[in-house]
This record gives C-alpha cells, sequence and structure tokens, in this order.
C-alpha cells in the first residue's frame, strides 16, 4: 500500500493497524486513486489538514497581491502595467476559488480571514520580502510564480476534489505570470549595464527566499508524511526544491545572471544540483512574525477588512430587503 511505503519525516503516518475500520476504507479510496468530494466521509485529520493547507495557500495569493501591487503605479510602460495589473488581479481570483475550495470543508471565508488576521493562520513566508525595485517584479513572477507552479503542477492530482479541480485553472494563470517575469528579467539581463545589475541583485535577494517556499527540509517537515500518505501533498518539500533549483539554474545560466550560491554545483550521480541549504533560521522568523514586511502586509490585510466593513454592511442589508421582499411576495 502507498500509504504504508511512505518514509515516515517528521511526524509519523497512522498505522493501519491504529486506522478505525472506516478511516481504513478512506485510505482504501486514496491508495485506488479516487477523489475525495464534500460530502464523502473523511477523517477529522484530513479535513483539518486540507483547510489548513488550502486557507493557507489562499491566504497566500490574497497577501501575494502586496508586493507587486506596490509597482503598478510605477511600471515603466504602459504595456507593463496592464500585464502587471491583470497579474494581480489573476491572484485575486486565485484566492476566491481556494477560499470557495476550503468552504466546501465547513469553513467560512470570513472564519479563515479572521484567523489570518489575528495571525492564527499563515500566508507564504515569501511574501513578508519588500519589492524594492522594478527588477524585482521580474524576479518575483520568475522564480516566486516558478515555485509557486513546481509545488502547484501536482497538486492538480492531489485527493481532494476542489482543490484539485482549483489548482487546474490556477496553473494555467501561473504559467503566464512566470513567462510575463522572465520577459522582465530577459529585457533587464540583456539592457544597460545599470539594468543587468537590478536584475542581478533582484536574483540575489529572492533565490534563498524562493527555496523557502517550498517548506522546512523533510526532516523537520511536520505534515509531509501523513499529507502524503493522504495524497494532499504528493511530493516532499525537498522533492519539489531540487526540481525548483535544476528548473531554474539553467534558465540563469541563459539570462546571463548568477545564482547566488558558492556550493551550486553539477552533480552528475544525482542527475541534479548540489546547493546550499537556505538559512532556516531566518525561514522560522519569518514564519514567527518577524520577517522584513510581516508587520506591513498584516496591517495592509486589517486594514482593508476594516475598510471594507460599510460594503459588506451594505451588501447583506441588500440581501435582507431582497430576502424580506421576496418572503412578503409569497
Ligand atoms: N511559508 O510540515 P510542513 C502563491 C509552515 S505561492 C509559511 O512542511 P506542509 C503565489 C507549515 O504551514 C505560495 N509557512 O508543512 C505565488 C507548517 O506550519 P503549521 C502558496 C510555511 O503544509 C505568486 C510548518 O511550516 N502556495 O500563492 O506539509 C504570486 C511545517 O511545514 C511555509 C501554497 O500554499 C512557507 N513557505 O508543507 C502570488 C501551496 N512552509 O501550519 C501568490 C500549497 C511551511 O503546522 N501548500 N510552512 O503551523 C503546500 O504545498 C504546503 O502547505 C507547503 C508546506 C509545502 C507550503
Amino acid at each position: 500500500m502507498y500509504a504504508q511505503m511512505v518514509k515516515s519525516t517528521g511526524k509519523g503516518v497512522m498505522s493501519r493497524a491504529d486506522m478505525s475500520p472506516e478511516d481504513a476504507a478512506f485510505q482504501d479510496r486514496i491508495d485506488a486513486g479516487e477523489k475525495i468530494e464534500p460530502k464523502d466521509w473523511m477523517p477529522e485529520g484530513y479535513r483539518k489538514t486540507l483547510i489548513r493547507q488550502i486557507g493557507q495557500h489562499a491566504h497566500s495569493e490574497i497577501v501575494g497581491q502586496l508586493p507587486e501591487g506596490n509597482w503598478i503605479t510605477r511600471a515603466p510602460t504602459l504595456e507593463r502595467k496592464a500585464i502587471l495589473l491583470a497579474k494581480v488581479q489573476d491572484e485575486a481570483g486565485h484566492g476566491l476559488y481556494l477560499y470557495g475550495a476550503a468552504e466546501t470543508l465547513g469553513i467560512s471565508r470570513d472564519e479563515m480571514t479572521r484567523m489570518l488576521l489575528d495571525g492564527r493562520m499563515k500566508y507564504s513566508s515569501i511574501f513578508n520580502y519588500p519589492t524594492l525595485t522594478w527588477a524585482d517584479m521580474g524576479a518575483v513572477g520568475w522564480l516566486v510564480d516558478g515555485a509557486a507552479i513546481m509545488n502547484q503542477v501536482p497538486l492538480q492530482r492531489t485527493s481532494f476534489g476542489p482543490y484539485s479541480r482549483a489548482m487546474i485553472r490556477i496553473c494555467k494563470e501561473e504559467s503566464f505570470h512566470q513567462r510575463q517575469g522572465f520577459d522582465i528579467m530577459m529585457k533587464m539581463a540583456k539592457g544597460t549595464p545599470q539594468q543587468k545589475a537590478m536584475a542581478q541583485d533582484a536574483l540575489n535577494r529572492f533565490w534563498f527566499p524562493s527555496l523557502m517556499m517550498f517548506g522546512p527540509s523533510d526532516k523537520d517537515s511536520v505534515h509531509s508524511a501523513q499529507s502524503m500518505a493522504w495524497r494532499i501533498k504528493m511530493n516532499t518539500n525537498d522533492e519539489l526544491r531540487q526540481k525548483f533549483v535544476d528548473q531554474t539554474v539553467p534558465q540563469a545560466d541563459y539570462l546571463g545572471l548568477r545564482v547566488p550560491d558558492e556550493n551550486l554545483k553539477w552533480n552528475a550521480d544525482k542527475g541534479g544540483y548540489d546547493f546550499s541549504e537556505p538559512d532556516w533560521e531566518e525561514f522560522f522568523e519569518v514564519l514567527k512574525g518577524n520577517g522584513p514586511c510581516n508587520v506591513d502586509r498584516l496591517a495592509a490585510r486589517n486594514a482593508a477588512w476594516d475598510n471594507g466593513a460599510w460594503v459588506r454592511d451594505g451588501l447583506m442589508a441588500h440581501a435582507e430587503k431582497k430576502r424580506a421582499r421576496k418572503t412578503a411576495a409569497e
């Protein structure tokens, strides 16, 4: 059985012997590659893990609009502005599909939002880094969306139906995002020496934070083993990180840029690059709220929530009036 073959990383996997008959029947469905739909029976841990992961993913899409939104008014041309605006709007859409998928598990979007705003739910560490120059728009599209795609393409086959269907559409749009980022990098890297230096600087700052997006190393990953047994995750964090490095280094070479890692070296035996681990201490500090932009990001989301209260109240009052009118007419 697939579930029993999964190597235990961090926390282990529930063994067959410890499973209730319902748990075992559920695991059989997962092992047979069946999709789980919202009204199907599911273990509480499966439901909670999905709410945590899909909710965190949705929040990442929403908070992820902030570092790029920062550059919409300062894009260098009208065309770049229109493209960036469309990309940022796509991220809002991704957040909405994902909140919708999580809501099928019995939690409301309002509740998830409250949990983001008071720090009970996370969003991706990457969005706690600032976007300082226009070249950062290139690096974010190329590296951040590139890492997101690497993680999300396998999630199209994840076991929970609504999540896997949301990922199919999201991945199509992410491919466009990554290409627009690479296109900005190409223009900058092949431009003036000053533009090339900006592109290199953006790569220097975004390289290791992008590697952190895949989560802690497998030995420190708390959820990977059980999430893989349930086919919520299809790969370990380290597997995806390695694939990302192997895909991205030749792209940096093509741009004529240098990946900021002295230990980066092709390893013919493993058929992939050896590379330095990110600074995990920094990663866990960012997760605790101590990254360069954590305070700003949460302040911006809290302000958006507070400033939008009148819109939500107005919509609720309108819906209530409509309902009352309909009841009176019946
Ligand atoms: N940032 O046991 P682990 C995007 C937490 S792209 C923050 O390995 P898991 C976008 C983890 O939650 C980004 N927290 O966890 C791109 C756990 O803490 P809790 C969004 C992280 O869940 C461009 C603890 O560390 N993509 O949206 O098995 C533009 C232990 O980790 C991070 C997704 O969310 C991190 N980087 O694996 C706009 C993809 N890494 O919850 C938007 C879906 C780990 O126990 N998510 N943690 O307190 C996943 O694939 C998995 O959740 C992860 C982590 C690979 C991220």
